[in-house]
């Protein structure tokens, strides 16, 4: 079935389409359509409950029993689109893209990275990196951020937001592009509604657009505004209404008017890395690229003689500070990717174990019918 060829499926399936449903999704639900079972977007995750939504109708929905004790490493997340029968959720859908870090939950004192992954959200279009422009303003955060969205392989945009407390916020959009190259860097003010429009592209139909940012960024201001109204509680409204009233009915993703959507998440107080793939590559071109330059194919760019990165900081046209955090996160990145090498081993180790048992357990079975 070809979506967008066939009018009566278009038609069908224009609810879905507005959440985000693509090919991709259709191909895996194809061969569970006839059991009774529809797709909807997980639009929240509760205490052992998920929103979901079709575009049509809302559910509070549950796991089956199955899936409770074997998600096949899916645990659904906002985003993620799910197969259900009157509110089980029986399926979930592989994903097109995950925004995932490090569960902090799982650091111990001994070891310097998490080991859980903590999937943000599923589904992407793209991720919208919001920074006030106050005193919490930090570049480094920034890079750190572009790292994390980078690493999972997906788009990023910058959104400057807060532009009102400052008579020259176009001072702060240049410190940004120069360590953001060619990300979009958007300049908006949610209290003075200034910058919105720009916006608009990434809340077209069926788009999703994910928030992430330090708590009090602005990012839940921000979606208020773009949708017209309070839809999100807020640092300011909350401290006036109490939390809990809105918490029961704030949604994580939210179906915009523009037509699109937009996933608003709570401010990550620590930004740990989970997926290792071309982060720092990306969020560093220009070191990555004087690095060609070395004189040692494998310089570090710390010490070695003959550094053109090292050169360049010298000479100004790269801030100490930003090479500081590259060696950083090219640590923390090399230590996950070396742990992570070691688990996959192990894992490799528990499945032969238990392979191992099968295989007794099924000649014992026999010996007991022969
Ligand atoms: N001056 C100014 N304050 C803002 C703006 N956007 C948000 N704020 C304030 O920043 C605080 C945190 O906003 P909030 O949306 O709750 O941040 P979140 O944690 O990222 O969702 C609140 O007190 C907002 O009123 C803005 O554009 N200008
Ligand atoms: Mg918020
Ligand atoms: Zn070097």
């Amino acid at each position: 079935m070809n979506i967008g060829q066939d009018t009566n499926i278009n038609n069908d399936t224009h609810h879905l389409l507005q959440m985000g449903w693509t090919s991709h999704f259709q191909a895996q639900w194809e061969p569970f359509s006839n059991n009774g079972l529809i797709p909807a977007r997980v639009t929240g995750v509760r205490k052992n409950s998920f929103y979901t939504s079709n575009g049509k109708s809302e559910w509070l929905a549950t796991l089956s029993g199955r899936l409770k004790y074997d998600t096949g490493g899916l645990y659904p997340a906002t985003g993620d689109w799910v197969l259900m029968t009157d509110a089980v959720i029986s399926r979930v859908l592989a994903r097109e893209n995950t925004l995932s870090r490090g569960a902090s939950g799982a650091r111990s004192k001994q070891e310097a990275q998490p080991q859980k992954e903590q999937v943000i959200a599923a589904n992407l279009n793209t991720v919208a990196i919001v920074s006030g422009l106050d005193q919490d303003f930090n570049l480094r955060r920034i890079e750190r951020y572009l790292t994390l969205v980078y690493n999972c392989g997906l788009d990023p945009v910058i959104i400057l937001t807060k532009a009102d407390l400052h008579p020259d916020p176009d001072h702060f959009a240049g410190e940004v592009e120069a360590v953001a190259f060619g990300v979009p860097i958007h300049l908006v003010s949610a209290s003075e509604d200034t910058g919105l429009a720009a916006l608009t592209p990434y809340l077209a139909f069926g788009r999703t657009m994910a928030m992430v940012g330090s708590s009090g960024a602005g990012k839940s201001t921000l979606v208020n505004r773009l949708y017209g109204k309070a839809v999100q509680p807020t640092a300011s409204i909350s401290t006036h209404v109490g939390k809990g009233k809105h918490t029961t009915t704030s949604r994580d993703l939210i179906m915009m008017p523009q037509g699109g959507m937009v996933i608003d998440n709570p401010g990550i107080r620590e930004i740990s890395f989970w997926e290792v793939d071309q982060g720092i590559d990306a969020a560093f071109p220009e070191i990555e690229k004087l690095g060609l330059e070395c004189r040692f194919a494998d310089c570090t760019h710390t010490r070695e003689p003959g550094c053109r990165v090292l050169g360049a900081v010298d000479g100004g046209e790269i801030p100490r500070g930003r090479l500081e955090n590259y060696w950083k996160m090219k640590r923390e990145l090399e230590y996950l990717s070396h742990r992570r090498h070691k688990s996959a081993g192990r894992v490799e180790k528990e499945r032969w174990k238990e392979v191992t048992l099968k295989i007794k357990a099924m000649k014992k079975g026999n010996d007991r019918i022969i």
